[in-house]
């Protein structure tokens, strides 16, 4: 594919700039087209069947195997798991209106840190488990599986030694240092539940979090290192603890060394409570159904919600899920770039990975860091395989242009994933063919917070693979599109997106309200997991992802998926992202408010808002043309990557005094800005 403007490029003349983009623009207009026809298919190559776990014939039966005989098949799965007590029960749900009830595995038991750890001892105990890659490329550690153990076992007999037992609620506020890891280990060792909040989030994120669980203890680090800057968690935490009046202990990691504030009685140094912890702790006899974590997510109204998830079910589906999803065979370096903050890095740098016996990445920093070759760089420099990232992140370094990406060799790589948001697939051709040279399969994998694992992706080797497209469903999967009257849509469609059958990583339900499981969840559509998002399925049965079902805008009465509108702002070669809100207008019903962020060294002016508004016409039809173009060099997200569209419809009607919770925000000053640019309506 023809490059995108580096730094360099675009800051020649314009002749050149005029034609780059002519270069750009015919290639776009084809994977437009093609994706339109539905005809832009990557096939799958010999070389992917060859590697593959299953080819198109097996998953096909696997597939279906497991929705007619699901309880055999999630018998026989919950075998990859080490139980201390094997299980008899398999399932045991109840999804309707009025009552939720779900667990899997319900007699068995197990200990969710023994089965990442010590069931490997046996013949990986020098293996790697965990690289880990600080924010200074110089700083790098290698923790093998008997390290690992070690730490783990001293971390979770300083738990104890402060009096933490099984089901008290640890809150662990860290950026990503080993200690995150160990410490959430330790956790699941001694059967106590976490609840992770991103090194990002603000006081007030912290202590909304910490009361809603009722969380004695806190752990957290001096400060936090993250693309050359430091990060003052000890001083968010002490603000934070303010209003906590229930917590007893502030367990500190020194991270940077730097001095912070002391409570005396309260904080505790984590060096001082493990110095002399013996390296055996015996891991506590956990019920399938004990709590394991749980992780806040924000919904568009209302407090975060405390997803909370079990220990045998979710460890039987993030381990497999990451078996199969990525093609994970027991010699390969996997990297997700995700933080542990966020379920992606729960599931899919810790837990599946671990459980595993892999060799997982940890990376503290970010990708621009000390410059944007940084995350090629790692990956030549550790052999990386299996790499699996966001949206976000490839639309910015898309930005940034090919050469920083060029100069690494990635010859290393199998395969790469991407999770979060619907991918455009500009941005997917750019992973594919620059990124992975054309040579290594995108699973582009649908989940949730909610669904504790990958639920719709493709898998290598058993189909082709569409660009912009999750693909096909996993095993024991049973996707369902309905109406808004809750009509199911058989064979190609469009609607909202269901799940009709439980599996076992699903969330349990909300910590302390299960009502509001229910009502979020399972009020909509009788007897199904209502997810949130729309989604079509195309002649092939393939799911495309539509967003948000309220981020649909009726305009003159036809229902817009942002998705779409702003795929098609992101396929100009100016321009770098786009989020699309609607604003009530007076004929339309609803306008289009369109923000928009240029390529680095893109200009904006009258021409190129006139020029774009013509492009999203002819891409998508007269329907689609932008009513207001808001150039801005940022736009408002969470640290997992996802646009706050809430935030942005506020600006656009000119309500900014309601913006409502914008603690979760990775940048909160981007909103001032964006006020203060706001365009007229
Ligand atoms: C894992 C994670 C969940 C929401 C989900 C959907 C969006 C995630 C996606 C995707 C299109 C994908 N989403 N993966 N949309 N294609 N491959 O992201 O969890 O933070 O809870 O977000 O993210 O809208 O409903 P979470």
């Amino acid at each position: 594919m023809p490059k995108k403007k580096s730094i360099s490029k675009a800051k020649k003349k314009t002749s050149k700039k005029t034609k780059a983009k002519k270069k750009v623009k015919p290639f776009i207009k084809k994977v437009l087209k093609k994706i339109e026809e539905k005809e832009l298919i990557i096939k799958t190559k010999p070389e992917w069947v060859k590697s593959a776990l299953v080819n198109k014939a097996k998953y096909q039966k696997k597939y279906s195997d497991a929705i007619k005989k699901n309880d055999d098949f999630w018998k026989n799965e919950g075998k990859r798991i080490t139980w201390i007590k094997p299980y008899k029960k398999i399932k045991n749900i109840k999804y309707s209106k009025k009552e939720v009830k779900i667990k899997w595995y319900e007699d068995g038991t197990l200990n969710a840190s023994a089965n990442c750890i010590d069931r490997h001892l046996k013949d990986k105990k020098d293996k790697t488990a965990i690289i880990w890659v600080g924010d200074d490329p110089k700083d790098t550690k290698k923790i093998s599986y008997k390290q690992l153990h070690n730490e783990v076992s001293k971390a979770a007999n300083g738990l104890r030694k402060l009096g933490i037992k099984k089901g008290d609620r640890v809150t662990i506020y860290l950026t990503m240092i080993p200690e995150l890891a160990v410490t959430m280990l330790a956790c699941a060792r001694i059967g106590a539940v976490h609840s992770i909040i991103f090194g990002g989030f603000s006081a007030d994120s912290i202590s909304g979090r910490v009361n809603d669980c009722e969380s004695e203890y806190i752990i957290t680090a001096d400060e936090g290192v993250r693309g050359g800057k430091t990060i003052p968690l000890k001083q968010i935490t002490d603000e934070a603890l303010r209003s906590c009046p229930n917590v007893k202990k502030c367990i500190v990691v020194k991270r940077t060394g730097n001095k912070v504030s002391w409570v005396k009685g309260r904080d505790v140094w984590f060096d001082d409570l493990i110095k002399d912890m013996s390296t055996k702790c015996e891991p506590e006899e956990m019920n399938a159904e004990d709590p394991l974590f749980i992780l806040y997510t924000s919904g568009s109204t209302g407090k975060p919600k405390g997803v909370l998830h079990t220990t045998g079910g979710y460890m039987v589906y993030a381990s497999m899920t990451h078996q199969y999803i990525f093609n994970y065979k027991p010699k390969d370096v996997y990297w997700c770039t995700a933080d542990i903050g966020w379920v992606t890095g729960h599931s899919y740098i810790v837990y599946g990975p671990l459980a595993n016996g892999a060799t997982t990445i940890m990376f503290e920093g970010i990708p621009t860091y000390p410059d944007s070759s940084r995350w090629w760089q790692i990956i030549d420099k550790y052999k990386v395989n299996i790499f699996y990232t966001a949206p976000t992140a490839i639309r910015a370094l898309m930005r940034e242009g090919d050469k920083p990406v060029k100069k690494t060799s990635r010859k290393s790589l199998k395969l790469l994933g991407t999770v979060g948001e619907p991918i455009n697939p500009e941005a997917w051709m750019w992973y594919y063919k620059t990124v992975g040279n054309s040579k290594c399969p995108i699973v582009d994998t649908w989940w949730q917070t909610e669904t504790g694992g990958i639920l719709i992706s493709p898998q290598t080797g058993a189909m082709n693979l569409k660009p912009g497209s999750a693909s096909k469903p996993f095993y024991g999967i049973k996707p369902s599109i309905v109406d808004k009257d809750g009509k199911e849509i058989k064979g190609a469609g469009e609607g909202r997106l269901c799940i009709s059958q439980s599996w076992p990583g699903q969330m349990r339900t909300v910590y302390g309200d299960h009502q509001r499981f229910i009502d979020t969840y399972f009020s909509q559509f009788d007897g199904k997991y209502f997810t949130g998002d729309g989604a079509k399925r195309d002649k092939d049965g393939y799911y495309w992802i539509t967003g948000r079902v309220d981020d649909v805008i009726i305009v003159s009465g036809h229902n817009l998926g942002t998705a779409e509108i702003e795929s098609a702002f992101v396929a100009h070669p100016k321009v770098a992202e786009a989020a699309v809100v609607g604003y009530p207008h007076d004929i339309k019903g609803n306008g289009l408010y369109c923000y928009v962020t240029l390529n680095v060294g893109e200009k904006s002016d009258l021409d190129l808002e006139r020029d774009l508004k013509l492009w999203v016409r002819k891409q998508i039809g007269a329907l689609a043309t932008p009513d207001i173009i808001h150039f801005s060099p940022g736009l408002p997200k969470t640290r997992s990557g996802k646009i706050m569209r809430r935030i942005l419809r506020k600006i656009a009607a000119n309500e900014h005094d309601q913006l409502g919770d914008t603690t979760t925000l990775a940048d909160p000053s981007v909103v001032q800005s964006l006020v203060d640019n706001r365009k007229n309506i």
